[in-house]
């Protein structure tokens, strides 16, 4: 497929998926929703994809749905979301690779849950995330309320979704929305260092400690204890776990392929 509304970058081992719709903010229409879940379907497929950023092209990370697209109400908005953004926040979330959101700017209603979705979280000085959905009598959806209250809990997820003001990255940083806040001007050095280093890793064990962390989230004790056990043989039947334990033995910086 070619990207017209996304670019698609992959450089040692890092996939940079960039929204790249500047004029809009980056709003998410059908062609970007469409592009969007084809690039993670291929981020997950192809082996030389290790880690993946996902940015926004200009002054914001993703305003959201396109609210110029279609006129308001006159088509199924559950269709729609089932279609358009529910496969996409699945992929993001079931990725078996490190995925990180570099938050540019303004992360406003569904553009915000793409961030949500990711696994981490690195946000520029300017950046914000905003529950913008009430202000147009709308409910938040692709994820958002599944990801506010786990990742801030349930009062502050009330707190941002009913009053829809801009959460600024500093507070962000002390509410855990994200995990780290840089100058606007190293944000991309700062997510690629992370994503790098993920790049380099085992990325099989990230992979599958992404499956644990995220099933355990609705397990009890005993299942999740289980389920890590099932997935440890997994991880340690691959070539990765071989070569950690190998240059422990041999006190040398481990040489992992992913693999
Ligand atoms: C936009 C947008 C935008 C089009 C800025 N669309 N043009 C899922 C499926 C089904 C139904 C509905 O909903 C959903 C999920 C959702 O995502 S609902 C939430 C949709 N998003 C919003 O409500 C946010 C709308 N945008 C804003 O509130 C503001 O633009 C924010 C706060 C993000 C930024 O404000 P400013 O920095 O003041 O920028 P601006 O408003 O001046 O925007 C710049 C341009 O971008 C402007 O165009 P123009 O031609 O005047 O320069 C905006 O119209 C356009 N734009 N967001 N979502």
């Amino acid at each position: 497929m070619e990207y017209q509304t996304i670019r698609w970058e992959l450089s040692e081992g890092v996939l940079t998926v960039t929204l790249n719709r500047p004029e809009v903010l980056n709003a998410v229409n059908d062609r970007m929703a469409e592009e969007l879940l084809d690039a993670l379907r291929r981020a997950g497929r192809e082996p030389e994809v290790r880690s993946v950023i996902l940015t926004g092209a200009g002054r914001a990370f993703c305003s959201g749905q396109d609210l110029r697209e279609r006129a308001a109400g006159e088509f199924s908005y559950a269709q729609h979301i089932r279609s358009r953004y529910a496969p996409v926040i699945l992929q993001l979330h079931g990725l078996e690779k490190p995925v990180l959101a570099a938050v540019n700017g303004v992360a406003a209603g569904a553009g915000a849950s793409l961030a949500l979705a990711c696994d981490l979280r690195v946000a520029a000085e300017e950046a914000s995330f905003l529950q913008a959905f009430t202000r147009i009598g709308l409910v938040p959806d692709s994820g958002a309320t599944y990801f506010l209250p786990r990742l801030v809990g349930l009062g502050k997820a009330f707190e941002m979704c009913y009053l829809a003001e801009p959460i600024p990255a500093p507070e962000a940083l002390r509410l855990g929305l994200v995990n780290w806040v840089v100058p606007a001007a190293e944000l991309m050095d700062k997510a690629r260092e992370v994503a790098r280093r993920l790049a380099s890793g085992p990325t099989r064990a990230y992979g599958l400690t992404k499956r644990a962390l995220l099933r355990n989230l609705r397990s009890d004790l005993p299942a999740a204890l289980d389920y890590e056990a099932m997935l440890q043989d997994a991880a340690g039947r691959t070539g990765d776990h071989r070569e950690g334990v190998q240059a422990f033995l041999e006190k040398r910086p481990p040489r992992y392929t992913g693999r």
